[in-house]
């Protein structure tokens, strides 16, 4: 089925064209004669995204105490967490689009180093790794390269939902407009796999933010994180990442405090959407046209 086809008939993830404000229906109310029930008013697209917008919860208030350099200091300034921004329909669909990513790239059919699936050789590192719009060196490699963008590997460019989920974290206020993401990991855990204490690195911007799918789980942060054992870290906060919500690090939850996730329950898996520092993109990058000029919906629907 062609991409648009399958975004109109879908009704919720809708296209990135810009189209999003036609109504369907005159909203009228009335009986169904044949059967004298009381039809439900209908809403149009634009009225339902407003609806939804309005029930997403956002807490800002994080609040974590460190001395940090001699200075008292809230090391979780910055973070939100904004809960039911992908509802369970939605999020059946992101996470089949992942499997799909997984299949494809286990074939050998993305580049090199867009999917990687390490070998697990100790608890707490099997992680899989979908890499889009840039490639990103975790750790310094063979060559000497240092933690960053490689800006001369090529990995695939963001898959077309995925820019769908980039546009409404901006139309819905999560994200600002800018910061509109450009790239992408998607980590894929298997139980007892985790994310290790980090910071993340500056050639990407903040804000950047994580969206959780398949099963919630704890993320712990603080500026000084213990090693417990293999996969095992402690940290003076913790919190619940709902599936289908998005947490945004910025400020000193992004910068001060180190953040990880422990070695999961069961299954889970997270995008992590991240906009490049503009010296840094790799050298093949070119602006993706539906990631421009998008506007946050009008503040009055808070
Ligand atoms: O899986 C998560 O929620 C955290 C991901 C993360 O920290 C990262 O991709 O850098």
């Amino acid at each position: 089925m062609g991409e648009l086809r399958r975004r109109r008939r879908s009704g919720e993830l809708r296209t990135a064209s810009g189209n999003d404000g036609k109504e369907r229906d005159s909203g009228k109310k009335g009986f169904d004669a044949s059967s004298m029930t009381p039809e439900k008013p209908k809403l149009s697209r634009e009225q339902r995204e407003n609806l939804r917008l309005m029930h997403v919860e956002r807490k800002k208030d994080f609040i974590c105490i460190e001395r940090v350099k001699e200075k008292i200091v809230n090391v979780l300034d910055g973070l939100e967490l904004h809960t039911g921004v992908f509802s369970a329909k939605e999020q059946k669909r992101i996470v089949n689009e992942v499997y799909q990513l997984q299949e494809k790239g286990r074939k050998g059919e993305l580049k090199e180093h867009t999917f990687n699936a390490p070998r697990k050789w100790m608890r707490g590192k099997g992680r899989v790794t979908i890499q889009f719009g840039c490639c990103y060196n975790y750790a310094i490699d063979r060559s000497g390269n240092p933690p960053g963008i490689l800006q001369r590997e090529e990995v695939d460019p963001l898959p077309p939902l995925f820019k769908v989920m980039i546009r409404r974290l901006i139309k819905w206020h999560v994200l600002p407009p800018t910061c509109v993401p450009d790239s992408c990991i998607v980590n894929i855990y298997d139980e007892g796999d985790c994310i290790p204490p980090h910071i993340d690195n500056h050639d990407f911007l903040r804000p950047f933010c994580t969206i959780s799918f398949l099963s919630e789980c704890d993320i712990l942060f603080g500026s000084n994180l213990k090693t417990e054992g293999p996969g095992e870290f402690s940290g003076p906060y913790s919190t619940p990442l709902p599936v289908g919500s998005v947490l945004v690090l910025n400020g000193n939850g992004a910068d001060v405090a180190k953040h990880y996730v422990p070695a999961v329950p069961t299954k889970r898996i997270s995008i992590t959407f991240r906009k490049m520092d503009e010296s840094k993109r790799p050298v093949w990058f070119t602006l993706e046209p539906d990631l421009q000029g998008i506007e946050p919906l009008p503040i009055k629907f808070f």
